[in-house]
């Protein structure tokens, strides 16, 4: 297991990429540096564990579900601590708590793939944006099951995303054609595409999502066009709408990397889609229209 602090620069640069690998991640380097506290007051214990939890759900703004996750961990300690447990225990705990999410996470994502699935159909043209495990895994289910159909994929630039989504469903012989970004709203007007299925790094109160920037024109152009857009994220994805999610700026280098100094450029990493453009957010739970 990478330290925890190379933990947070993967996470950061990316070499851990969407909101479940770093939701997982989180989870399980959280436990590794628990295991090696060497606090002898369970006071100690959870100071450490609130520092390192916080530095790696927080390493980028914009990830509620490893938020939501840390903040579990932490609760549970907290009361576990009240009630008496010393560092020993404490530490049995955290392993506990963070392998039984770990579970609870792969069941719920077993939910969705069985439920998006069912969305695909045979013939169908899906449009898709950057890479989401979640549409990968949804996408690769009725593969299995045998549908017909074929996905699109815009490169995402800066940094290009799309060729993990590309690579990955052509390792599972999937039909996958990809594409620069700005040829997205083409397809949508000319009805080249049957169905938009997007990932989200958060589910927003009002059942808006914010996913990868672009994901907003892709939305808005099919609902233009009355193309269904649905979004595959675990309902742990949502905020609990006290603090406002910020939205992720990156660095100018990802853009341009000897850029003339008198440009400003903005590298936002994410967009907020609203509610109106969506069709249904496929859960665990189910779909939520
Ligand atoms: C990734 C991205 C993905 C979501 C959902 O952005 O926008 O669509 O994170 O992915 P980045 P998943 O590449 O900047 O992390 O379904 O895997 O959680």
């Amino acid at each position: 297991m990478p330290s925890l602090k190379q933990t947070i620069k993967n996470i950061q640069t990316l070499k851990i990429q969407g909101a479940n690998a770093v939701a997982e991640n989180t989870l399980k380097s959280l436990l590794d540096f628990g295991k090696k506290i060497k606090a002898k007051k369970p006071s100690d214990f959870l100071t450490q564990i609130k520092k390192a939890g916080n530095d790696l759900a927080f390493a980028r703004p914009t990830e509620p579900m490893a938020q939501n996750l840390v903040e579990i961990v932490k609760t549970k300690l907290k009361v576990m601590a009240k009630q008496g447990a010393e560092v020993k225990q404490l530490k049995e705990i955290l392993d506990y708590i963070v392998n039984h999410e770990l579970r609870e996470l792969e069941e719920d994502h077993k939910q969705l793939t069985e439920t998006g699935a069912k969305v695909i159909d045979n013939n169908d043209t899906i449009l898709t944006f950057c890479h989401s495990s979640s549409v990968e895994k949804i996408l690769i289910a009725a593969k299995k099951q045998k549908k017909k159909f074929k996905v699109i994929v815009p490169e995402t630039r800066p940094l290009f995303q799309g060729r993990i989504t590309a690579r990955k469903l052509s390792k599972a012989k999937i039909n996958v054609t990809m594409i620069v970004d700005s040829k997205t709203d083409q397809l949508l007007h000319k009805k080249e595409v049957d169905k938009v299925l997007i990932g989200a790094d958060v589910i927003l109160k009002d059942g808006s999502i914010i996913n990868k920037v672009g994901s907003f024109g892709i939305c808005e152009d099919a609902f233009q066009h009355r193309i269904p857009v649905y979004v595959a994220a675990v309902t742990l994805k949502r905020t609990k709408g006290k603090v406002p999610i910020k939205i992720e700026k990156r660095h100018s280098l990802e853009i341009w990397k000897k850029a003339p100094k008198n440009i400003t450029i903005e590298n936002p990493a994410f967009d907020k889609v609203p509610k109106k453009f969506i069709t249904g957010i496929i859960t665990e739970r189910g779909i939520i229209k």
